[in-house]
């Protein structure tokens, strides 16, 4: 290996200090470097590795922080991440109190914006050369977007926008993969753009100018120009980004670092055009098995780099394939039912599905609004739609629930995946808002199995019900079946199930917070305090008569949810109540007014106090329950 040069950058302004030619040795490294660390660390991997040249280039070419660089999504921001001085604390990433998986501004002045969703940046880097302009500043802004996030309705809002905007680049970084195959129109416009024979010649003839420097600065960058004015005028035409008022570059090699910082300073001397740079690059660049099946190295847990992932042999079964198998055996007996993924295929554990119902399945790409609408025109015509989405990406869909599903009451069902708390993506990908916005939409009524047999029967309900339905699960595994509930009726819905019952106290839980009540209730048994668990699996409508009738045996209660407070299920219990007059010590446990940071799912139900003995001594003390 070579110098080390990573070990004496601790910031981009001395990555700039080096000669051009070292920029291959410093990707080389960066790149050893992320294969070693997130191999050990998990965290996103495929992403990362085939952003490094581009990083590399990016920095050195811009002035930055001076000049901005916008990440969309930000799940490929690791190389970023160790140039601007975070590398010896790389293996904290996304754990506990260690350095957030995504661009964080509270952690560096080189991370512009907080991100973690898809499709923003453009937006962002738009609202930020306004700013800048209105400051009479001049500084370079790039919003650099995948192939996959482009496919998001946001992005195109921001490309519609763009025209105006000077000293402005957007770098589309098009490795063809966006979890899965990147899905749609574009997806097809890039390739034909990238198969096109003149824009193969533009490559070829950069690739030579570059390899025969001496040219450099000036008249490398007219050479360039020239070959690509030279083919402009057979493509302008069927380049969509040209047409919307961009001057388009490329495609070039993403992994070729010279060639990028060569045509970088081009995008840069354009300073009243936006830019829109397309580069090619390689999902898992360098790290083989990630290059041939880059959907399984999207995101990693820690794995042996000398051998690869481990083959699938996990000891428990999740909430996500327990879901994924249920839809798959009611498909086969119900072929009116069809799932509709936004771009998260695998995540959701709809693989097999769409395997075994290739026509049955519909991937639209990032776009939970297109997806959430496209379900109600399907549900309009008597399919029975499915869509199958984490809760944190749902929100994207807020108004296309209410307007073109709950408002004309139509049977679509939401298998909100990922629901309470996800762990080390942090803050941008918790689902803790979901039953806030659903739950006071008419028609919506909402579920949450904490068993595979009360997923069966929420799933079957959801199949005849004749109205909207969601059924929201976490992360994580899925508990041993235990739940006694008879089949959900049509018309009275009687869901909840009273698990354990004694006198001093009501724990209404939902979720994965009822396996914590029960654990809190064995507790406060070994001190003489007596508690009632109810599983509340209906969350929306409320089982009323289970409620009011253990509201009147005991005027002490706590709901539990690893959910916001502000509209979530205790409130819900607290408005019943409430309108029915009856007189209750009620305390809700939840996530009070805060965002919840990354960590161990475990370390953060720590932090929130909702592990079984800090759940009990603080029911004991808020209730003033004494201790016998
Ligand atoms: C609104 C939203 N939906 C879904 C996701 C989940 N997600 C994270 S990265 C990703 C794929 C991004 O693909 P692309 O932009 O092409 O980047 P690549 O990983 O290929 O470099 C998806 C679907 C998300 N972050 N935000």
């Amino acid at each position: 290996m070579t110098e080390n040069y990573l070990d004496k950058i601790s910031s981009p302004e001395q990555l700039r200090q080096l000669d051009e030619k070292k920029l291959p040795d410093v990707c080389n490294e960066l790149r050893q470097f992320i294969i070693d660390h997130v191999a050990q660390t998990g965290g996103h991997f495929a992403s990362n590795l085939g952003s490094v040249e581009l990083t590399v280039a990016l920095h050195y070419v811009f002035n930055t922080p001076e000049d901005e660089i916008v990440w969309d999504t930000g799940h490929q921001a690791y190389p970023h991440k160790i140039l601007t001085g975070r590398k010896n604390e790389f293996d904290t990433i996304r754990k506990y109190k260690g350095l957030s998986g995504f661009p964080s501004p509270e952690e560096s002045p080189y991370d512009t914006y907080h991100v973690g969703h898809a499709g923003t940046s453009i937006s962002v880097a738009l609202g930020l050369a306004k700013a800048r302009d209105l400051k009479n500043k001049k500084n370079h802004i790039t919003a650099v977007i995948g192939d996959g996030a482009l496919t998001s309705g946001l992005a195109f809002e921001g490309l519609n926008n763009t025209h105006n905007a000077k000293n402005f680049m957007v770098v589309l970084n098009d490795n063809e993969v966006s979890i899965s195959k990147t899905m749609g129109a574009f997806a097809k416009h890039f390739s034909k753009i990238v198969a096109n024979p003149k824009f193969r010649s533009f490559k070829h003839n950069i690739g030579k100018i570059i390899g025969g420097i001496p040219l450099v600065g000036n008249k490398l960058t007219r050479a360039i120009l020239r070959i690509q004015g030279g083919i402009k005028h057979i493509l302008v035409p069927q380049n969509v980004f040209e047409n919307l008022g961009f001057h388009y570059i490329g495609p070039v090699d993403g992994h070729n670092v010279i060639e990028m910082v060569e045509i970088l300073k081009m995008c840069k001397t354009e300073t009243d055009t936006p830019v829109l740079l397309h580069v090619m690059t390689k999902k898992g660049y360098g790290f083989k098995p990630a290059e041939s099946d880059p959907e399984s190295y999207h995101g990693v847990t820690p794995f042996d780099k000398t051998i690869g992932l481990p083959n699938g042999n996990k000891s428990n079964t999740t909430y996500t394939e327990t879901f994924s198998e249920i839809i798959c055996d009611a498909a086969e007996k119900n072929d009116k039912i069809v799932v509709i993924s936004a771009a998260m295929c695998s995540g959701t554990g709809m693989t097999k599905f769409a395997k075994d119902n290739p026509k049955r399945f519909v991937d639209v790409g990032i776009a939970e609004q297109h997806a959430v609408t496209f379900a109600g025109g399907l549900a309009a015509r008597g399919i029975t739609p499915v869509v199958t989405i984490y809760s944190t990406f749902l929100q994207r869909a807020y108004d296309e629930i209410e307007h073109d599903v709950c408002l004309p009451n139509l049977p679509v069902i939401f298998a909100i995946d990922r629901a309470g708390l996800v762990g080390g993506d942090g803050k941008t990908h918790h689902g803790v808002f979901d039953i806030s916005y659903l739950r006071h939409l008419p028609n919506m009524k909402i579920f949450m199995p904490r068993d595979k047999t009360a997923m069966e029967k929420a799933l079957a309900f959801a199949i005849e019900n004749k109205s909207p339905c969601a059924i929201r699960y976490p992360r994580g595994a899925v508990l041993q079946s235990t739940c006694n509930l008879p089949d959900f009726a049509q018309e009275k819905i009687t869901s909840w199930e009273i698990l354990k019952t004694g006198g001093d106290v009501t724990l209404i839980a939902i979720g994965q917070m009822v396996s914590k009540a029960l654990a809190a209730a064995k507790i406060l048994e070994e001190k003489g305090v007596n508690a009632t668990v109810i599983d509340a699996c209906s969350i929306q409508p409320l089982d009323e008569e289970t409620l009011f009738a253990a509201a009147e045996r005991c005027q002490k209660i706590v709901t539990l949810e690893d959910h916001v407070l502000a509209g979530g299920f205790g409130a819900a219990i607290v408005e019943r109540l409430c309108d029915k007059n009856i007189d209750c010590k009620i305390i809700r446990i939840g996530i009070d007014d805060k965002f919840i940071e990354h960590g161990s799912v475990d370390e953060l139900y720590s932090e929130l106090g909702w592990q079984p003995d800090q759940l009990a001594e603080r029911i004991i003390k808020k209730m003033q329950i004494p201790e016998s």
